[in-house]
């Protein structure tokens, strides 16, 4: 594993946080993102099958999403039964140390579902309330078919393997490549649209992935400048903001009058993109 990995520092939640090393965190962290994320790629190859849906008819669910939710969850109690967990799938169970797994156990489900090499398993454990300010302290995303695992904890920098991720910085927003993505709703992939419509003529060009996580770990691996979405929940970002801050970057939430949205990547170019997004009725 790459990097120094160093305690929680600054106001511990609780004795057990104080005293916990974030390296054991960040190890746990990353062992069930690999075994989860192995779990879903052996289910893949078997055949998958549309479970249910959710939010609407796009919003599928397959059975690997909560087979994989459930062997993390499983996992996590073993090892840290005080610890919150929050779950995707329907997992969640209340925190008594501060502290809570945020899982997205299979993020980029749709890509899953039509057997596109772009999805992960996204495993955060966030200091504070998950829906309201809390910070990860250690993130792990893994992408199972290309065998690339994110990593980072708080303090102790973002690393894809043994390489230090780093945001591209000092791009100006019209040479800049923004990654979006689009809800599961068609009226608000509509209003997104004509988001896109306003952004494609003032930056290099677009990228859409399908996966939350993967699209930030791209920011802090500089594959991608800069990130946008609308309508995400902590699972599909806590672990990739995590990794996003400490390669140097910002992920910040911002409040619109139209939808909330989230950017994240170098913070001069966030700024610009929240300017245009905020000028186009984001
Ligand atoms: C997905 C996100 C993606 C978004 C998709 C979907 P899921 O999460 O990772 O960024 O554009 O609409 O929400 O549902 O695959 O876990």
């Amino acid at each position: 594993m790459g990097g120094a990995v160093h305690p929680i520092e600054g106001d511990p939640v609780s004795d057990d946080t104080a005293s916990t090393d974030l390296a054991d965190l960040l190890e746990l962290a990353t062992a069930v993102a690999v075994e989860a994320g192995e779990l879903a790629l052996e289910r893949r190859r078997a055949g998958v099958t549309v479970a249910a849906t959710k939010s609407s008819i796009e919003d599928i669910v397959t059975e690997a999403d909560r087979e994989a939710e459930a062997l993390i969850r499983s996992r996590i109690d073993a090892a840290r039964p005080d610890d919150g967990f929050l779950g995707e799938e329907g997992n969640v169970a209340e925190s008594r140390t501060g502290l809570t797994w945020v899982v997205d156990p299979i993020d980029g489900t749709v890509n899953y579902f039509y057997d596109r090499p772009a999805w992960s398993v996204s495993v955060a454990l966030v200091e504070g309330d998950p829906w309201n300010g809390g910070r990860a302290v250690v993130g792990a995303v893994f992408n199972p078919v290309s065998g690339e695992l994110f990593r980072a904890s708080r303090g102790g920098g973002a690393w894809l393997g043994e390489r230090r991720l780093r945001v591209n910085e000092g791009v100006a927003l019209e040479l800049a490549l923004v990654a979006t993505g689009y809800a599961y709703k068609a009226e608000t992939r509509i209003r997104q649209a004509s988001i896109v419509e306003g952004v494609i003529g003032k930056v290099r060009d677009a990228r859409r992935i399908g996966s939350a996580a993967l699209e930030l770990c791209d920011v802090a691996a500089g594959r991608t400048d800069v990130y946008y979405e609308n309508e995400l929940s902590p699972w599909d970002y806590a672990a990739g903001a995590l990794i996003v801050e400490e390669a140097g970057g910002r992920f910040d939430i911002h409040p619109s009058a139209g939808m909330a949205f989230m950017v994240a990547g170098e913070a001069a170019l966030g700024e610009q993109l929240r300017g245009l997004l905020i000028e186009l009725g984001q």
